[in-house]
């Protein structure tokens, strides 16, 4: 009996917990394959210039596609954006002209993607490029371009080192676009340190998640690292079943910390660019009582000073490449919490792997 239990209990979360933790080893084998095929290079010789990108998803997919955009921008100061996919069916008029589409899907199956990808390609005539984990997919046979990324596919319902990987491979298209060659060497040297770094990454966010319980999660974040404190929530929400919210993170003054007490966990994804300005929100909801948690690249006082719990990456790369790095905490805490409340993060309640709606 005692044993059973344990495999039981091993086997609750199991495909989340490897494959969250697989995530610098499965980034580096994105990265070899990329690198081997030189997709991307021809990939950014094929697709227009000077010109909108409008980065397009569902969920986890919409989440990356806000990271993705942030990227693009400051990597290749070109205009872009991200939208969920049902913005294109269903109001066709927010999306005037000429863009780039770029479909962020796992699976290569969401109706709202392939909807979207169907208006854009045949009522468009636009070249959309898709980006999935999986092959032979319908998206595949809509998409003008398509990038697979096959060792980034998942078990589990939630999305983690899919999410984590399709955008280190967006960035990278980026830095190509971007001629940032410093860039994209950064990139190649994130797996190895993530990897030094998840132990303490994954011991830090375990205890938490074990020694406090929360009625609240906020998750903030500017620039790149919004869609990144979006997809934390999400996660936190998926797998736990908590209550949670994003917002960036000077937008939190402007009404929300209303809600702010010793029951609201607040995770600042605290960036370089913005540092001042976002310590100085953390210092303040911290005098207003509120329970913290700062993820950053290096924690130095103002951070501890207001931190109860703290997270610090050190990584040696630029600031936007550590976006992927940064959800990691988040999906930690989602994982942990869930499996305090009892429920299986491989199983979230109400959830389906693929959104796959009835045609009428
Ligand atoms: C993405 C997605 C996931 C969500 C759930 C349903 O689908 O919305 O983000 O966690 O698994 O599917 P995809 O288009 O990226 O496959």
């Amino acid at each position: 009996m005692e044993e059973q239990l344990v495999d039981l209990k091993a086997a609750v979360g199991a495909n989340t917990i490897a494959e969250i933790l697989s995530e610098p080893a499965t980034w580096e084998s994105c990265l070899e394959t990329l690198e081997q095929s030189g997709e991307l290079q021809s990939l950014n010789e094929k697709l227009p210039r000077n010109i909108e990108w409008v980065f397009v998803g569902c969920g986890s997919s919409f989440y990356l596609a806000q990271a993705a955009a942030a990227s693009w921008s400051i990597l290749t100061g070109e205009k872009s954006r991200a939208l969920p996919a049902s913005e294109i069916t269903l109001f066709p008029q927010l999306f005037l002209g000429m863009c780039q589409p770029v479909l962020i899907t796992r699976s290569g199956y969401t109706s709202e993607v392939l909807q979207a990808a169907e208006y854009l390609e045949t009522k468009l005539h636009l070249q959309t490029l898709a980006i999935t984990c999986s092959t032979g997919t319908p998206v595949e046979k809509i998409a003008s371009h398509y990038i697979k990324l096959t060792a980034a596919d998942e078990k589990s319902t939630v999305m983690t080192r899919s999410f984590t990987s399709m955008l280190i491979t967006l960035q990278s298209l980026a830095a190509i676009r971007g001629k940032r060659g410093e860039f994209l060497e950064a990139l190649g040297r994130l797996p190895d340190q993530v990897a030094g770094r998840l132990n303490t990454i994954h011991s830090t966010i375990k205890s938490l998640a074990e020694s406090r319980t929360f009625a609240h999660y906020v998750f903030l974040g500017q620039g790149p690292f919004f869609g990144i404190a979006q997809e934390c929530m999400l996660k936190v929400k998926e797998m736990s079943c908590s209550y949670a919210q994003c917002f960036h993170t000077l937008e939190f003054r402007h009404g929300p910390k209303a809600i702010v007490s010793p029951e609201t966990l607040v995770t600042f994804i605290i960036s370089e660019t913005g540092f001042a300005a976002e310590v100085q929100v953390l210092e303040e909801i911290k005098k207003l009582g509120g329970t913290t948690l700062a993820i950053s690249n290096v924690c130095d006082s103002p951070i501890r000073r207001s931190a109860d719990y703290s997270v610090e990456l050190s990584l040696d790369v630029p600031e936007t490449a550590r976006a992927a790095a940064s959800v990691i905490p988040g999906q930690l805490l989602g994982f942990y919490t869930g499996i305090k409340k009892g429920l299986n993060p491989d199983e979230p309640r109400n959830l389906s792997r693929v959104v796959m709606l009835e045609t009428k």
